[in-house]
């Protein structure tokens, strides 16, 4: 399999965390691409028509995407223990993952609007907005980490991403300061093999 990614995409972290967490890393190859809104990878458009990472080229030809969809791929084809329930738990950890990827999506779009778009078409209250969602939705992780406890589903994957990519593109925002439940948690998964070896630098 042959994986398109970034080592500073939060979404393509999701998906290298889970390959390191099943055992599938030798099974996949990684290709860094270079991504931008406003210069398609014409490497990537050949195969994934948004011209997003991550996308998955899979053995017999199919390319995957987004990451919610290639992480549950990857989650069918090993035999440790499941990232994504297939019982009640399920639904849970569907819903934080998309928590999760819902705050990544507003910090890309930020990052995008503070580095991408040129100053003069920036605008404030739009960011603004987008920062509402993140401050909101780390609250609500904040709230729901202390139950937690060693549980390290995909739910907890995209929660070490949102807070990766914070701490990589947004440090001066200092998401810690008012949630220090969600700091001691991250601080409890940080070491994580699968976690260190995604660190974005
Ligand atoms: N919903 C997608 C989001 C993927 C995404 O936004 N990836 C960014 C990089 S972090 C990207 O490829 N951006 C390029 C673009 O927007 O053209 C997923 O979960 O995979």
């Amino acid at each position: 399999m042959r994986l398109w990614h970034n080592p500073a995409s939060p979404f393509a972290r999701k998906v290298r965390i889970v390959a390191r967490e099943t055992g599938l890393l030798p099974r996949i190859e990684e290709i860094t691409a270079m991504v931008s809104p406003v210069s398609p990878n014409t490497d990537l458009a050949a195969r994934n028509p948004l011209v997003k990472i991550p996308a998955l080229e899979t053995n017999d030809g199919k390319v995957l995407y987004d990451s919610s969809v290639i992480c549950e791929y990857l989650d069918s084809l090993h035999n440790v223990e499941r990232l994504i329930p297939s019982d009640a738990a399920r639904w849970d950890a569907l819903r934080l993952q998309s928590l999760c990827d819902g705050i990544l999506d507003a910090a890309v779009l930020c990052r995008y609007e503070t580095f991408v778009r040129p100053e003069p078409y920036r605008w404030n209250d739009w960011i603004k907005g987008q920062f509402t969602k993140i401050n909101n939705g780390l609250d609500a992780l904040a709230a729901e980490a202390p139950a937690w406890g060693a549980g390290f589903g995909i739910g907890q994957v995209g929660a070490v991403c949102v807070l990766g990519y914070l701490d990589f593109r947004f440090a001066d925002e200092n998401w810690r300061a008012s949630r220090p439940r969600l700091a001691q948690w991250y601080t409890s998964v940080v070491s994580r093999g699968s976690v260190t070896a995604t660190m974005p630098a």
